[in-house]
């Protein structure tokens, strides 16, 4: 298949013939095509995903549809987006090494990555809903985030090199709108797609959409991610974007990626561990989840600790870019004033976290892209109840976050509000 011809959809009835003759993946699985066995897998809200097994090893093959598969073609979406996650996946691999899928090939026609099939992994969402503890998550998570946070901002990169890639993602504009209207806006009035866990929060839903505070937050987190061109984001870095094992953490499918705020990608991370920490009632049939609340906190300090470490390594290490230059701290022998700095930007980073995990939380509740933490709690009055809860949560980091100065701070009302009988 070349990149030349008309873009067409792949099934697993047809993905052997059209992809037997690439060579990539013939080299990765074995050239005999009658032994391809293929399956599609892809339940994420957008695209195909098969895996292909052939006599010498396996394969994932992705294609973005010209639609959104979660709704239908009702919805038309450019099939570029896989270019935008495909340049995005190579420039993850060189920021933050070994931390991506490896990719073997591209075909932009027919927007498709043939990349490496992670097995044993499975989605760390999954893994969180079962109650496992991965040991390893926080660290490599925090690493990921601080080293493609850094590397791809004016910290580090010589000016005309991020303005290229400024310019390059800036085209990703319908993954964007999905954000900016799914995430920040819709949740807060009565939007076409929304749906709630009714009529248990039908009231709580009510006082949200007339919440003056809150709303003024959400458009003004709004602003600072459309106006904010900060760093190449993975821009949809939730539980279900993370493959794990017991040992390793590979992050999966930035096609939202683009150039925004620092604070948005471990925002909506955290709040992806915060929404675990209350959906865990949930889960409660074959046992307390006491120790899986407690290792999620856990799993929230330590990410941030570990992202405010590796951040502040690379600012007294790799601080190469325009912006504070060593040539005006170090280079004068003003360590404390380079330190000073790094100390600003990492509150900003902190303070803006604090509210796009605060509207990340409602999104998932209020708003068309649910997430399998809360969906799978089949009793509604128990899911009800745990999304009552992180509903809070969510409005109180987004109201007040300027107020909030720690950590434990945020995991003491976690804990708090988890601990209420009822709301
Ligand atoms: C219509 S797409 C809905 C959501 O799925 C993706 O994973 C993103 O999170 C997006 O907001
Ligand atoms: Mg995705």
């Amino acid at each position: 298949m070349t990149g030349n011809l008309q873009f067409e959809a792949l099934s697993v009835e047809t993905l052997s013939s059209r992809l037997g003759d690439n060579e990539a993946l013939r080299a990765r699985i074995g050239k005999d095509t009658s032994a391809w066995k293929v399956r599609e897998v892809g339940d994420g809200n957008l695209n195909l995903v098969f895996i292909v097994e052939g006599a010498s090893g396996a394969a994932v093959v992705k294609q973005a549809l010209p639609y959104v598969r979660l709704v239908g073609d009702s919805w038309p979406l450019p099939l570029k987006r896989s270019f935008f996650e495909y340049h995005a996946l190579t420039r993850q691999e060189a920021r933050a090494p070994g931390s991506v899928p490896a990719i073997y090939h591209f075909d932009e026609g027919q927007a498709l990555i043939i990349m490496e099939y992670l097995s044993p992994h499975i989605i760390l969402r999954r893994a969180l809903i079962e109650g496992r503890q991965l040991p390893n998550i926080a660290r490599d998570i925090g690493l990921f985030m601080a080293r493609t946070l850094f590397r791809g901002s004016d910290l580090h990169m010589a000016a005309k090199d991020r303005k290229a890639d400024l310019a390059l993602f800036a085209g990703n504009v319908e993954l964007c709108d999905i954000t900016e209207n799914l995430v920040f806006s819709d949740p807060y009035f009565d939007a076409r797609m929304n749906r709630h866990t009714s009529p248990q929060l039908d009231d709580l839903v009510a006082e949200l959409r007339a919440d003056r505070d809150l709303k003024v937050e959400a458009q003004r987190l709004k602003h600072i991610f459309a106006a904010n061109a900060e760093t190449l984001l993975h821009g949809d870095l939730h539980s279900g974007s993370i493959m794990v094992t017991d040992s390793q953490t590979r992050m999966i499918d930035p096609e939202f990626a683009f150039y925004g705020p620092m604070a948005f990608d471990v925002g909506m991370l955290l709040a992806n561990f915060w929404m675990s920490f209350f959906s865990q009632r949930g889960h409660e049939q074959s046992g307390k989840r006491d120790a899986m609340r407690a290792y999620l906190l856990a799993v929230t300090v330590e990410t941030w600790v570990v992202f405010r470490a590796e951040f502040s390594h690379l600012w007294r290490t790799e601080r190469t870019g325009m912006l504070y230059q060593k040539s005006l701290f170090e280079d004068q022998g003003d360590r404390l004033g380079a330190e000073q700095a790094l100390d600003h930007v990492l509150d900003q980073i902190w303070t803006d976290l604090l509210g796009f995990a605060g509207i990340e939380v409602h999104r998932r509740i209020l708003g068309l892209a649910h997430n399998a933490d809360f969906e799978t709690i089949a009793d509604e009055d128990l899911r009800a109840s745990c999304e009552a809860k992180a509903l809070k949560f969510g409005r109180h980091l987004a109201v007040n976050r300027r107020q909030i100065h720690s950590i434990d701070e945020v995991n003491h009302l976690a804990a708090l509000i988890e601990q209420e009988s009822s709301i």
